[in-house]
């Protein structure tokens, strides 16, 4: 037989969603690479997904339904066919929902595992919705800041990621961008070339700091601080965008009134550890360089204060006017351009009136019981490691390990969430279902082919959510809807409205003619103000703020945990630690593939050249970090990577992979964010002391 190819897209979390291509050699698929025909991804994939290939055909890859028969969290299973693991969870979410507490006690549980919108949010949610589950949000990633964005832009809306090539003054501001979103890199790198000048704000020397032309380290929660102060020394030394912020701005006196008074660069240096000097020059380059970009990014907006910081942030663009241009302004996410139909997906009609919402970022709590609402006695777990990936792990550990709560995992691997399972369900990944992509780095919608068959007896989700809604009697018109009609649906090809963005776009011109650029219909946002806000501008000053007991000019709100905010907790635990992702992990995801593990070696801790000696720690030591939460340990990196008082630990590792079987989210806080219950994973303090020196 001939090898055939088969056009994919990568599944991954991550802003890039690159358009790949699958070639297939009898059955099997034996090479995969980036579609050079994709202008934005340009035909090439970062290390991990070019390793896709060991996660289909890894040796521990789950291929039969399991279920437990050891203790919880041992993660041991025997083999049950399809029909006994699905009469067994539909039985027990009967009986939960019919119970007592009714089908509130029944929690989904699911991120983005895949970004697909077929496999990640369709009929999984229908299917909660219909059952009357209790809802789960979702802000562990990025909401705080999306929320603080759209207060001070009206949407998501932003620059275009292609136009960075033609920006004059690059900032990365809280985005590690050459190893979180290495194709926008690539367009940094072409400006760069073309005179651009590259700067990256981020407490840690990031890869994406040491490849800049300057690095700036403010302490970490402080970036609110320092956008005020550069707002300063903007309207102090008038190189504000006067015509712009008259027509396209409201609160621009009342914005110029506060940070003048409150913001000097002199407190501002306080406030965020840099220098004065730094924050003068970096706000006069700015002005000055046309066209500026920002890529702000959810790095800095896992803090208490990460909403207001991004809202504040978000203003610097209109006050210089650098939205006139088409490579000036500032991007977030470019999901908010596609327009889909995720509610004819999703069907939110459904919930029942009075439905409890329960923040996946208080999973600890909510199995506990300790919400408003029942005790949760059902979770169903999928595109999510929520035993790794939640803060104050060991509070969720130990909600999992409650004999009377039934837990159903669907997964790819024996991940550490699988081991707490009653029943594990082996899904399919990318190569074996279809899917629709938008992204949030890019204006490209694409479908994902199945490229080979779904290996030993691994399902798709959605066919997960099928086969228990028809054995819980739900009505078939919900639920017999094929994963190409529910592709139809998102795309509004069933419905009479359609947004114009999708125009000559549908699910036979993505099959047949590849990725398709989203039409949207203004060449370049607010280069003429016209905002999507209530007020039709800029809000520098936002009364829906107001209305929600926050202040309406952009302001500073300090990270709970840090030397300056909790002095009490500090003289205990004095380190601000961040626990950004590792090159080598898409958050807990390639924890499997034994090559992407040892190029990240094992657990590290950076910590600077002073932290270490005031505690006597030698490069290489094995370290314990800790606070009142928990502790992990981990190897020790000494050297010039972050500033003073400040650790990182990349991750996420897999529990069962790091020493003591507990990774950094056990010292992570489930504390929520000031903005939309937003999750505060680099608001952290804790301590360090050594358990081994090194060894030579
Ligand atoms: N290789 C790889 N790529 C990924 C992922 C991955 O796990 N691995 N994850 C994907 C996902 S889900 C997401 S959400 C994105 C995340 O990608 P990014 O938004 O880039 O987020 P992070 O890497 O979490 O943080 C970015 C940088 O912010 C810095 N930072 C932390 N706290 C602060 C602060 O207070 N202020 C400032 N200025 N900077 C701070 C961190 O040190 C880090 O270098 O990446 C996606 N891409
Ligand atoms: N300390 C710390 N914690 C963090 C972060 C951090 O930077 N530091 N980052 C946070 C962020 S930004 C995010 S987005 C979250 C991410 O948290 P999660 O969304 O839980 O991400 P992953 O760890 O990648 O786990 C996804 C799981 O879904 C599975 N999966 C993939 N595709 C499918 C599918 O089609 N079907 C099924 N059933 N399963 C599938 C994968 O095998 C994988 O185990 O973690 C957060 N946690
Ligand atoms: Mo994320």
């Amino acid at each position: 037989m001939t090898a055939t190819t088969v056009r994919a897209v990568c599944p991954l979390d991550c802003p890039d969603t690159c358009s790949m291509l699958v070639t297939i050699d009898d059955g099997r698929a034996v090479a995969i690479g980036g579609d050079p025909q994709h202008s934005f991804t340009r035909g090439f994939l970062c290390h991990k997904t070019a390793r896709y290939l060991d996660r289909v055909y890894h040796r521990d890859r789950l291929l039969h339904p399991l279920r437990r028969i050891g203790a919880k969290g041992q993660g041991q299973f025997e083999r049950i066919t399809w029909d006994e693991a699905l009469d067994v969870i539909a039985s027990r979410l009967k009986s939960v929902a019919d119970g007592p507490h009714g089908p509130q006690a029944i929690l989904p549980y699911s991120y983005c595992g895949t970004m697909g919108r077929i496999q990640s949010e369709s009929l999984d949610r229908r299917f909660f919705h219909r059952l009357g589950a209790s809802v789960l949000e979702r802000p562990i990633c990025a909401t705080a800041g999306f929320q603080g964005y759209c207060y001070t832009i009206g949407s998501g809306r932003g620059m275009d990621p292609e136009a960075f090539s033609q920006s004059r003054y690059i900032i990365n501001w809280g985005s590690n961008t050459a190893v979180t979103n290495s194709h926008l890199w690539v367009r940094m790198v072409d400006a760069k070339k073309r005179g651009a000048k590259i700067v990256t704000i981020d407490p840690r020397r990031s890869e994406t700091a040491a490849k800049s032309d300057w690095h700036l380290a403010p302490r970490p929660g402080t970036d609110g601080a320092l956008a005020l102060g550069l707002m300063h020394v903007l309207f102090r030394d008038n190189l504000q965008d006067d015509d712009y912020v008259a027509t396209a701005c409201v609160g621009a006196s009342e914005l110029r009134d506060r940070v003048l008074a409150d913001y000097s660069p002199a407190r501002v240096a306080e406030l965020t550890g840099l220098a004065t000097e730094d924050i003068e020059r970096l706000a006069r380059e700015y002005a000055s360089s046309t066209p500026a970009a920002i890529r702000i990014n959810y790095g800095m907006q896992r803090h208490a204060g990460g909403g207001m910081a991004v809202r504040t942030i978000a203003c610097l663009p209109a006050v210089i006017g650098a939205w006139r241009h088409r490579a000036g302004g500032i991007l977030l996410s470019s999901s908010a351009v596609f327009g889909l139909n995720m509610s004819g997906l999703q069907r939110p009609d459904l919930i029942p009136s009075g439905t409890r919402a329960v923040n996946m970022n208080q999973l600890d709590m909510a199995l506990h019981g300790e919400l408003p609402g029942p005790l949760v006695q059902a979770l169903i777990v999928y595109n999510s490691n929520p035993a790794a990936v939640c803060p104050n792990q060991q509070r969720v550990l130990s909600g999992l390990r409650r004999d009377d709560l039934f837990t159903v995992v669907m997964e790819h691997f024996p991940t550490d969430t699988v081991d707490f399972a009653d029943i594990v369900l082996p899904a399919t990944m990318q190569l074996e279902h279809l899917d629709l992509h938008h992204s949030y780095g890019h204006e490209w919608l694409q479908l994902n082919r199945p490229a080979i068959a779904p290996l030993g007896e691994c399902r798709p989700n959605t066919d997960v959510f099928r086969a228990l809604a028809r054995r819980l009697n739900f009505e078939p018109e919900l639920f017999d809807v094929t994963d190409e009609q529910l592709a139809r649906i998102a795309m509004w090809e069933e419905s009479a409205t359609r947004s114009p963005h999708l125009s000559g776009i549908s699910f036979d011109v993505l099959a047949n003619d590849g990725p398709q650029k989203i039409r949207t219909p203004v060449e370049h946002p607010f280069a003429s103000g016209c905002f999507p806000t209530p007020s039709g501008k800029c809000e520098l000053l936002c009364q829906r703020l107001a209305e929600i007991g926050f202040d309406p000019l952009p302001t500073f709100i300090a990270p709970a945990e840090s030397p300056q905010s909790a002095p009490e907790l500090a003289a205990r635990f004095p380190l601000q630690l961040i626990s950004p992702p590792s090159p080598h992990f898409l958050n807990s995801t390639f924890g499997e593939v034994d090559s992407l593990r040892r190029s990240a070696r094992e657990p590290q801790l950076q910590m600077s050249v002073a932290d270490a000696a005031s505690r006597s720690i030698a490069d290489g030591a094995t370290v314990r970090v800790f606070n009142d939460r928990g502790s992990f340990v981990a190897r020790v990196l000494v050297g010039n990577y972050v500033r003073d008082g400040v650790v990182f630990a990349p991750s996420i590792w897999w529990n069962k992979h790091s020493p003591g079987g507990a990774n950094v989210n056990s010292t992570c806080s489930s504390r929520l964010a000031d903005f939309a219950g937003g999750a505060t994973f680099f608001d952290n303090l804790v301590e360090v002391e050594v358990v081994a020196e090194a060894t030579k």
